[in-house]
């Protein structure tokens, strides 16, 4: 068995973008592997939070995972910081790391953009989410187009690892869809779908009510053509429903093309939005029993404590190869 890690920060409402591009493979491995999927609270306060909000968001997260279909009992589901050690091998990363190799992440990038001050933990988010990773020994990272220079930069950091203190870590693999790894905003298609847009018309959210869902999809940004036709680098907009479309009615690219031949954009959004809605409807009443219930408290609570008993005996062993002394009875 492989082992499976990634996370989802409760930074604002999950959209269809992280359900694609990342959830519906958390799904999908859980399977075969042995699975680790977290709710980054500690990612998200990278940016300012409400702490009500954040709060909330952590547990209608960890709800939302559970409701697309993560089994708590074949899959660790948990929250980051009731891992302490990934936040202790977050700092022995942040010292393995280079602030020229960090300065180079455009996520960084991108989201300190025109900004007067910016955090320093946005600046270091990387060496944590190195730490996520390697604290498992994770072979595969399931997760988005968006986060693979993240990817790249936790490889490097394995790798200087264990040149510097001897072979340790597994040098981890991305594991991204094929179609769908980056759903892109409904409003301007060369943005991603991002749940911290402050145009809530620019994603679906995965809680939208069926009657949002329409509207967002019949307002979508389209072309002046008429042809539904995937071709990205022409037709962006068209494309990326085109895609959507073939994740929520389980089609490809073709049948989706082929369905559509020469009847233009009005019909085609129409059934995409009732394939959507037919996707989303059964989560979120999956979502609201299991919001009411309150079972998400002892399902995280058996999570980290069973992901906690594979982080410290890592963390022992790399402070005991970084030459910390360690207590001593
Ligand atoms: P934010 O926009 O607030 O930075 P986000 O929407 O990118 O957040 P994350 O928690 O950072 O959400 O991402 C969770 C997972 O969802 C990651 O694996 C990421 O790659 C994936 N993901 C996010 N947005 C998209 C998208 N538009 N298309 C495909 N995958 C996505
Ligand atoms: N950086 C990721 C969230 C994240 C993550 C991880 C993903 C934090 N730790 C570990 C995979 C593995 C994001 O912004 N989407």
């Amino acid at each position: 068995m492989k082992k499976v890690l990634s996370g989802i920060q409760p930074s604002g409402q999950l959209t269809l973008g992280n359900y694609i591009g990342a959830m519906q493979n958390f799904v999908k491995l859980q399977h075969t592997e042995e699975c680790f999927f977290m709710v980054v609270d500690l990612h998200a306060i990278t940016v300012a939070q409400d702490p009500a909000a954040l709060r909330e968001q952590t547990e209608a997260v960890a709800a939302l995972f559970i409701a697309a279909g993560i089994d708590p009992n074949k899959a660790n589901v948990y929250v980051q910081s009731h891992v302490r050690a990934h936040a202790e091998l977050g700092w022995l990363m942040t010292t393995i790391a280079n602030m020229g190799e960090l300065e180079r992440m455009t996520q960084f990038k991108d989201k300190s953009a025109g900004k007067d001050s910016v955090g320093a933990g946005l600046f270091v988010y990387p060496t944590l989410m190195a730490a996520d990773i390697l604290i498992y020994n994770a072979d595969l990272v399931p997760v988005g187009d968006d986060q693979k220079q993240h990817l790249e930069l936790t490889r490097d950091l394995a790798h200087r690892f264990n040149t510097r203190f001897g072979q340790y870590f597994t040098i981890p693999e991305p594991y991204i869809p094929k179609v769908g790894a980056r759903v892109m905003s409904l409003d301007d298609a060369s943005k991603k779908m991002s749940k911290s847009n402050p145009n809530v018309g620019s994603f679906i959210a995965l809680l939208d009510p069926p009657d949002v869902i329409r509207k967002k999809i019949s307002r979508a940004t389209t072309d002046s053509g008429r042809e539904v036709k995937y071709d990205p680098a022409n037709k962006p907009e068209v494309s990326n429903l085109i895609g959507i479309y073939a994740h929520c009615a389980n089609m490809t690219i073709a049948e989706v093309e082929e369905r559509y031949d020469g009847q233009g954009y009005g019909p085609f959004k129409k059934d995409l939005a009732e394939h959507v809605v037919a996707v989303l409807e059964p989560l979120q009443e999956r979502y609201n029993e299991i919001r009411s219930s309150g079972e998400i408290h002892h399902i995280l609570k058996q999570g980290a404590e069973r992901a906690s008993i594979v982080a410290e005996r890592t963390l022992i062993e790399v402070k005991e190869r970084m030459g910390f002394l360690l207590p001593r009875e």
